[in-house]
């Protein structure tokens, strides 16, 4: 009757696809929407248990609350474009696309075999062109309204990969995928301005209440806003102004010396010849890394700036910790209150001066200093500003220099702009057109897509775009004289940012969203995935939503409402990876344990955000419980076919019933809202073993007991259904429904059921806890006391004492107090 897992789940795979069962059909009839999202994979070409985890997790999610009378947006698809394909072409002399394609058909293959609830009707694969020509169209807007830019930028650029990094992937100095070196490189590209929405990006946080947090803080950290202001010393030996932030205005009195980062070529003219070619010096042993963490460099660049306010003469120095790109590449120097300046001060013997005084009382002088003195404190030395509180006297100095047009309170940003430019092949292709009369040119929307040429030779030396004639030499769409075309292609985390639109009318040839389908489903209810996207992808993401509201594609704010990031797959304490050569391979365990005791293990070792120890012996608890389902299945089916056609309903029936609907409730407890898959499948297993043990060898059932069991078979079998999908569905079919489990509702507690109608009240003799009894929930005070008097060791407690008051609080406790000493 129950079929043997490779074949049943087989079944059940194909019964889902031929009957449509996950197909959302009209996005916009949907009463209840919710859309359970899952990041998509890039095709790398095989599924890791990583992936199996995010998505047994998602679809857990997707099943229940399909069950929950949800409609449910389900998609999956390809993050296809990027380097990987590119590298195996050229150690495989495989074209990018045939091994792109190649891979996904692979790995469809094997998320099929795990029967996720995807509506594959959906399926996107970004590197085809019916997709990026909608990205193209979207960057072409940004184009126009001035959120799309080029300019001529440092680039940190990795000689390895012939490709420029944004900032976030660079990690520790080095490539996020080779892990060589990352050098800087001057170059044009174009930029994407995130900056603009640095604020909004910041804020709404805030409103991301089901976040994690951890991920709300990393975003913070890397928009990393500052309060301080901007200050204005004139330089003396030009005709220029050195603007610097700080975030300390109130230490303004307290500046020696001024520091720029080597990088600010536009001070190189003023310098003298041979100091130039020091700071020159300086500029290549940073650009290579070649200092130390705390390391301190500096030359004196024999540039000297006015201080605003005193008018006093101050040098300035080029020094290696300045950095290039954060403010203004430029700070003012207070030694006596910042540890660096102090540091760097001490090295370069520049002169010290405290202006900020502890509010202990305690006066401090520059020579007394061991350490800058870092806190806040009250004005010294500061002329009309003395004796200020230095919180306040941040915006009264700002205000001074305001006055004076010197200075502002002001805000920065660590956020730096979006580098978009990638010098790639497999990439989407930027839609501009260079020309020597008309600069560069956007191509018009109806000549999109702009096609990546199938026949570029991949290998050698910068891009093998800029070294495809065929595609680069166009008319110029604004002049018609000859033109080149921009080489370049989008950094790939372009595609990833808006795809989660794109689910919703995927064939769309005329836009690339809906707007009257986002309004139905945004924000994305479930977003899952890794933690290692919580500054690059989330926060693309977010950005391009709001991008796309202001172009007038969506009225949505944000995309993801709930988000829950996985935690790791580890085996013998290490991240399971090919280079620790600790790999299980998921094909594997379906092949030997199937699909069910595979998304089994995923969802019971661990609460969704921990790290989950791979264990084959878990595995195999898992195989085992399945196995346990069936038998208590089986031996009750034969139970109820030869039921007692008379009889009440047995205590321990009566109890198992009691259990059914407390179970109920805690597995549905536990998934809304908290997705504690792992207690919710340990409250099942728990459960099952009282069935089995109720049904034991020997048993008859009463046909009040066989109803009870018919209830409970029904019950568990749709609870089973998120978790263990195809056995659910083949017990299902055995119970002679006639829908499929998957669209089956959700059962309900029945609270009137979950009551004990026995009560275990504790009994004390004077206060102290003596023992314990069970009594009916209708027993009468009477009762209740001759049965306290009647337990072994509270009547040894009373034997022979005079019970001066018999205290009952109803359904709590009993206590007896007797008289002391008799
Ligand atoms: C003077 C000062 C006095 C500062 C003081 C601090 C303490 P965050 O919070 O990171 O924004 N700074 C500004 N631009 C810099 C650059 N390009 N490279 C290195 N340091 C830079 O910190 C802003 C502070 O970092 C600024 O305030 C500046 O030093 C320094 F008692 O200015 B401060
Ligand atoms: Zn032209």
């Amino acid at each position: 009757m129950i079929r043997a897992t490779a074949e049943r789940e087989a079944y059940w795979q194909e019964r889902w696809t031929s009957s449509g069962s996950f197909a959302l059909k009209d996005p916009l009839t949907a009463k209840r929407p919710m859309y359970v999202l899952e990041m998509f994979p890039y095709p790398s070409g095989r599924i890791h248990m990583g992936h199996v985890r995010n998505y047994s997790i998602g679809d857990a999610m997707a099943r229940f609350w399909r069950m929950q009378g949800y409609d449910i947006l389900h998609p999956i698809g390809w993050d296809a474009f990027g380097l990987p394909a590119e590298n195996a072409a050229i150690q495989n002399n495989r074209h990018p696309a045939e091994w792109t394609y190649a891979n996904i058909r692979a790995m469809k293959a094997q998320l099929a075999k795990l029967g996720f609830a995807y509506d594959w009707s959906r399926e996107i694969a970004t590197c085809r062109p019916e997709y990026y020509k909608h990205e193209q169209a979207i960057f072409l807007d940004m184009l126009e309204r001035g959120l799309a830019y080029r300019k001529k930028t440092q680039v940190n650029w990795c000689e390895h990969c012939q490709t420029v990094l944004a900032n976030e992937q660079v990690v520790d100095g080095q490539c996020w995928r080779c892990d060589n070196p990352v050098a800087l490189k001057d170059m044009d590209g174009w930029f994407l301005k995130i900056t603009a929405y640095a604020d909004e990006l910041l804020s709404a946080l805030d409103g991301l209440e089901v976040w994690p947090e951890k991920v709300k803080t990393m975003q913070r950290n890397w928009i990393g806003r500052s309060e301080g202001a901007t200050v204005r010393f004139a330089l003396q030996n030009c005709d220029c102004d050195l603007e610097i932030f700080t975030t300390r205005p109130d230490t303004l009195y307290g500046v020696t010396y001024m520091a720029i980062s080597p990088e600010r070529e536009d001070l190189l003219t003023y310098m003298a010849p041979d100091v130039r070619d020091k700071v020159i010096a300086l500029r290549d042993r940073v650009r290579a890394g070649a200092f130390q963490d705390q390391e301190k460099a500096g030359v004196d660049t024999g540039l000297s700036a006015i201080h605003p306010l005193t008018g006093e003469i101050l040098p300035v120095y080029a020094a290696n910790f300045v950095l290039a790109g954060y403010g203004t590449g430029a700070i003012m120097s207070v030694p006596a209150h910042d540890q660096r300046d102090f540091e760097f001060a001490k090295q370069m013997n520049a002169p010290m001066k405290v202006v900020i005084q502890p509010k202990t009382g305690e006066r401090l002088s520059a020579e007394m200093l061991h350490e800058a003195f870092a806190d806040a404190g009250v004005l010294a030395n500061s002329g009309e500003f003395d004796g200020l509180d230095s919180e306040l006297a941040k915006a009264r100095i700002a205000e001074r220099l305001a006055a004076l047009g010197k200075g502002r309170l002001d805000v920065t940003y660590r956020l730096r702009d979006w580098g978009v430019s990638r010098q790639r092949y497999w990439g989407c292709p930027i839609p501009v057109v260079h020309c020597e009369t008309c600069g560069v040119v956007p191509v018009p929307k109806a000549d999109l897509p702009v096609r990546l040429p199938e026949d570029a030779i991949i290998g050698g030396e910068g891009s093998p775009l800029a070294r495809h004639a065929g595609f680069m030499n166009v008319a110029c769409p604004k002049c018609g004289k000859p033109a080149r075309r921009e080489s370049d292609t989008f950094d790939t985390f372009f595609e990833s940012s808006w795809y989660f639109f794109r689910y919703l009318s995927p064939r769309d040839d005329a836009k690339p969203v809906d707007s009257a389908y986002a309004d139905a489903w945004f924000p994305v209810d479930h977003y899952i995935g890794g933690v290692e996207h919580a500054v690059l992808h989330l926060l693309y993401s977010r950005f391009f939503t709001k991008a796309m509201r202001d172009l007038g594609y969506v009225k949505v704010d944000e995309p993801f409402k709930h988000l829950l990031t996985q935690g790791m797959v580890i085996k013998d304490g290490a991240k399971m990876s090919k280079s620790k050569g600790n790999v299980v391979d998921p094909d594997d365990m379906v092949a030997r344990y199937g699909a069910d005791t595979t998304r089994l293990f995923m969802l019971f070792a661990a609460p969704p955000e921990k790290d989950l120890d791979w264990q084959e012996s878990g595995v195999e608890g898992m195989a085992r419980f399945l196995a346990r389902t069936e038998r208590a299945f089986t031996r009750s089916c034969e139970l109820l076919s030869k039921t007692k056609p008379d009889g009440g309903l047995s205590d321990d029936i009566r109890e198992l019933e009691r259990r059914l609907h407390l179970m109920i409730a805690k597995v549905t407890d536990d998934i809304v809202g908290k997705h504690q898959f792992n207690t919710a499948i340990a409250a099942l297993m728990e459960f099952l073993n009282a069935w089995l043990a109720a049904i034991a060898e020997g048993r008859e059932l009463s046909t009040a007991d066989s109803n009870v069991i018919c209830q409970t078979l029904d019950a568990y079998v749709r609870l089973l259904a998120p978790f263990a999908p195809h056995l659910a569905e083949e017990l299902w079919q055995a119970l002679a429904q006639p829908t499929l489990v998957c669209d089956a509702t959700w059962p309900v507690a029945d609270r009137s059921k979950m009551q004990s109608d026995t009560l275990e009240i504790p009994v004390q003799v004077n206060g102290k806890l003596r023992g314990r009894v069970f009594v009916s929930v209708s027993a009468s005070r009477d009762d209740i006391l001759a049965a306290a008097k009647q337990d072994d060791n509270v009547a040894r407690f009373l034997a022979d004492k005079d019970i001066v008051k018999e205290v009952l609080v109803p359904g709590k406790l009993v206590n007896f107090v007797i008289r002391s000493g008799g």
